[in-house]
């Protein structure tokens, strides 16, 4: 079978081209760890309030973890529980959130911490909070006619 030139080097190039990105998302997934934010932790949605940790929502210290505190927010309509919360700088932290109700975002403005809350589904992200300030927690996802008054805040602050 012939194939002209230029089909070639076009075929060369579509194939390599989904090479790299196939290892990128291959490398991404399995080398770095990054996965979708709630893919493995489930949670009766209807239980939210009787299930730990999310019967008592806020900043918990945590011993022999890879992290050094766990902060936990439940989402409902049209808001965050704790509303405010303030967490000291440097420290590892890992979200744990979830919603009751509907689908509602966890974003934290000025930070790459942006999750879906998903009923039934615990989402998590581990960071570390390295500058002082107060950073707003915002619903990204619509859900409802409170939606644009949904917010909460993490005030880092000294130690
Ligand atoms: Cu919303």
């Amino acid at each position: 079978m012939h194939i002209h030139k230029f089909e070639k080097i076009w075929l060369i190039f579509g194939v390599a081209t989904l090479l790299v990105f196939l290892s990128v998302v291959g490398v991404s997934a399995f080398y770095l760890g990054n996965q979708p934010p709630s893919c493995l932790a489930t949670i009766n949605p209807e239980k939210v309030d009787t299930t730990a940790p999310f019967d008592q929502p806020g900043l918990k210290k945590v011993e022999g973890k890879e992290w050094d505190y766990e902060l936990v927010f439940v989402a409902s309509a049209f808001r965050y529980n704790p509303g405010e919360v303030e967490v000291p700088i440097g420290a590892k932290v890992k979200v744990l959130a979830t919603t009751k109700d509907v689908v509602h975002g966890f974003s934290v403005a000025g930070t790459n911490i942006n999750m879906m809350l998903e009923p039934g589904y615990i989402s998590e992200f581990t960071t570390t909070f390295d500058k002082t300030g107060e950073f707003l927690i915002l619903c990204n996802e619509y859900c409802g006619a409170g939606h644009h008054m949904m917010t909460s805040k993490i005030k880092v602050v000294e130690k």
